[in-house]
């Protein structure tokens, strides 16, 4: 255990990178996929299942946690970890993509937004000093800085006034969140689908200097070959020796991707939510549990699935429990998600340590050719 943040590279293949972030909460290896507990929970898992997934950290969101229960409330309890029984690290995003996605009646100023919660109405006003403020008392491992993403598409002019003024609450951000041993600030360049804000985002970062780095404003309805192609260039804009975040992606070959093109940390709802919505995720695809054509069938989810749900229950058995509603089929279905992503991450940590990543893209997309059987 250390009492410090660092990031380690231990090998690289091509552009992707595998290494080891250190927190004194425990090392997080990556390329690492966070699932997401948004409002203190990872919806239909217990902190225990979700770590025998093999995720070594978690998402924790500013926005929810401020409306309900308050980050004073969460204080008082001892923090986020102990609150929900995660003692592993936990990242947290700053809120102004949760308010532009979720709150109604937002004011954007350069001091900040306000809103009214989407619980009850209730106006509250977020700023980065206010924002930083939060993640402390919730006790978060790694702090997001504050910014806005603007929903693409969007005129380049608007891109770069929204980028500029993320930049400048990027500088208020790290005044505010000081100098907190154990603890990292992560910075957010943004600057949508255009190289040269890109460019100019990344500069402002790095000048401000913060103890990783996270690319925003993707996944944000651009497609997948226009994020890609600003990640052929966006992670090379940013320090070697930081770690790099892609914030809000994505599906299987959304993170392979990323990874290609040097990104080590991604977040992302889809195996979770899908989890609720009947769809698991396998080498072959997606596999819709509510299909007709499962009604039947007594073999496993995924043959090559260690997970609880395939090792101990029929396709039969899932179908039947998500179409009559049963807590369970939320339970085994996200379960099995998350195994499978974290699965998927171990693969691709594994094929970067031992140089095979280019056999491992050919393999993962021979088995998703084949289809589900
Ligand atoms: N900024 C923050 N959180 C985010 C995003 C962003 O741009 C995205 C974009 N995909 C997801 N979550 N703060
Ligand atoms: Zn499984």
């Amino acid at each position: 255990m250390t009492d410090c943040f660092s990031f380690t590279l231990r090998a690289t293949d091509g552009k992707a990178r595998t290494g080891v972030i250190a927190t004194p909460r425990g090392e997080i290896r990556t390329p690492a996929f966070m699932p997401v507990g948004t409002a203190g929970t990872v919806k239909a898992m217990l902190p225990e299942s979700v770590a025998e997934t093999g995720a070594e950290i978690l998402l924790g969101n500013t926005y929810h946690l401020m409306l309900r229960p308050t980050a004073e409330r969460i204080d008082r309890l001892g923090g986020l970890h102990r609150f929900m029984n995660w003692h592993r690290p936990i990242l947290t995003d700053s809120g102004g993509f949760q308010v532009m996605s979720l709150a109604s009646l937002r004011k954007l100023t350069e001091e900040g937004v306000r809103f009214s919660s989407h619980i009850d109405g209730s106006k509250h006003m977020l700023t980065p000093e206010r924002s930083m403020e939060i993640q402390r008392l919730l006790g978060s491992d790694i702090v997001m800085a504050f910014d806005e993403c603007p929903a693409l598409p969007a005129p380049v002019a608007k891109v770069a006034e929204s980028m500029r003024l993320s930049m400048r609450w990027a500088d208020r951000s790290r005044d505010a969140f000081g100098d907190r041993p154990g603890h990292a600030l992560f910075g957010i360049m943004q600057g949508g689908v255009t190289e040269e804000l890109r460019a100019e985002s990344a500069a402002a970062l790095k000048a401000i200097g913060f103890d990783g780095y996270a690319v925003g404003g993707l996944a944000v309805g651009e497609g997948q070959e226009t994020m890609f192609s600003v990640l052929d260039y966006a992670p090379g804009l940013l320090p070697e020796d930081r770690p790099r975040y892609l914030m809000g992606v994505g599906k299987p070959d959304d993170i392979v991707g990323a990874v290609e093109r040097g990104v080590d940390m991604m977040d992302c709802v889809l195996p979770s939510r899908s989890g609720r919505t009947g769809q698991a995720f396998t080498r072959r695809g997606v596999v819709n549990i509510k299909n007709a054509r499962h009604m039947d069938d007594p073999r496993p989810l995924d043959e090559d699935c260690a997970c609880p749900a395939c090792r101990s229950y029929s396709r039969a058995y899932l179908h039947h429990v998500f179409r009559s509603g049963e807590i369970i089929s939320s339970m085994l279905l996200t379960w099995h998600n998350l195994h499978y992503y974290q699965e998927l991450m171990a693969g691709l940590r594994g094929a970067i340590a031992e140089g095979r990543l280019a056999a491992f893209r050919r393999d993962f997309d021979a088995a998703r050719a084949e289809g589900d059987i």
